[in-house]
């Protein structure tokens, strides 16, 4: 059973109720996984005997304002996933989420306090990791979502809420980030000179995307927008990816958000709040083995501006990342979880160190991005 500190909501049997699964609770613990929703997983006793266990997420409705267009982009996607995957002769109940209805048929559940809550499955035997262990598993993870996002291709994108809009919109972010040094809300503003210095000379690189975007170089796609290695689960027995999770934020986005911020995540030497930036730096090997993984699985559906921008990708994604973090921090830690006073600084160190990094290794990214292209094409 979860302990006091991990305590269940209050209303969580109500929730059980409206999903047809009160008084059968066996277990049930807290998943901290992300910084946005809060995730259970409940354990319960099915009327044949059998215990089966569910994930019970609380949507966060101050970061996702329309939650029923959020289920609304969720089920849809799932459900042409399924379709995909029983056509290409997949596990339908394995290779993609499932989301459970409530007893009154539908996709998510409004509680007595206004909180929205879904469930989805829990998939067993699988596992996800938060730090690479062997490099392989970095090219599996890119393979992982260059198969998302090919198995997505033909998705009607029109028909996609923006769950967030302008959400890796680079320029926009670097604006926000402005704003919120100007209205100092937290009155942090002294602490983090460098820090801003590091984002303001660096303006330029938050608008290539976003223009290259509007000048029509870079086709729209239906992204996963948060692709970190976290939300790649793996099948225990075979080691292999199996099914992506946290699809709160598809959307129709850039394929370059999606490898971008893989790299910035699984391709980072230190963790993402890790204290010490000395550790920090980006692992050529990983970033080779992720272009492989991806490049097998989309890289010849991929247009040329693409490719040519994936290392560029990396590093705007991570400055991205680290200026939210920081703007986050100014603004009095308002949106992502934290864990303790300075965390989003510190998230924030590391994002930057490691786009200092990438920038020293550029070239040499740029050559490991075009050998694995022109492998791929065999030439
Ligand atoms: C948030 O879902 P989660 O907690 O992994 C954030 C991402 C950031 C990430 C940084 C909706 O993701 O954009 O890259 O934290 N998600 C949202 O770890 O803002
Ligand atoms: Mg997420």
């Amino acid at each position: 059973m979860g302990t006091e500190k991990d305590a269940l909501p209050v209303v969580i049997d109500e929730i059980l109720k409206a999903y047809g699964i009160e008084d059968k609770l066996t277990d049930w613990s807290v998943i901290h996984n992300g910084h946005i929703n809060r995730t259970y997983s409940v354990s319960y006793k099915t009327n044949n005997g059998k215990t089966e266990r569910r994930l019970l997420q609380q949507i966060n409705t101050e970061v996702f304002k329309k939650p029923a267009e959020l289920m609304d982009n969720i089920v849809r996607v799932t459900a042409f996933l399924k379709d995909k995957i029983s056509k290409e002769g997949g596990d339908t109940e394995r290779e993609t989420l499932t989301v459970f209805k409530t007893k009154e048929g539908k996709y998510y559940y409004v509680d007595s306090t206004g909180a929205y809550w879904r469930c989805y499955n829990f998939v067993e035997d699988a596992f996800s990791y938060n730090a690479i262990e062997n490099d392989q598993l970095f090219f599996e993870a890119g393979a992982a979502f260059g198969k998302f996002q090919s198995q997505l291709a033909d998705f009607p994108i029109d028909t996609l809420f923006d769950t967030i809009p302008d959400f890796h919109n680079t320029y926009k972010r670097y604006l926000q980030l402005k704003d919120a040094a100007e209205k100092n809300a937290a009155g942090r503003l002294e602490k983090v000179a460098e820090e801003l210095k590091f984002a303001y000379d660096r303006e330029e690189d938050t608008k290539v995307l976003v223009d290259l975007t509007e000048k029509g170089e870079l086709p729209l796609r239906v992204t996963h927008n948060d692709t970190k290695l976290n939300n790649i689960m793996f099948d225990n027995k075979t080691g292999k990816a199996i099914c992506i999770v946290d699809l709160d934020t598809v959307m129709p986005g850039l394929s370059l958000y999606d490898f971008g911020d893989a790299i910035r995540y699984g391709a980072n030497t230190a963790a993402e709040d890790e204290k010490d930036v000395s550790k920090v730096s980006v692992d050529l090997n990983l970033y080779e083995k992720y272009v492989k993984g991806y490049l097998s699985a989309a890289g010849k559906s991929l247009t040329k501006t693409e490719i040519e921008y994936l290392p560029f990708s990396a590093k705007l994604l991570t400055l991205e990342c680290g200026m939210r973090f920081l703007a986050d921090y100014l603004n009095g830690d308002v949106y992502f979880a934290t864990a303790y006073p300075e965390h989003n600084l510190v998230r924030c160190r590391t994002q930057f160190a490691l786009v200092a990094d990438i920038e020293k290794n550029f070239d040499k990214m740029i050559k490991i991005t075009e050998d694995a292209y022109n492998s791929l094409l065999g030439v």
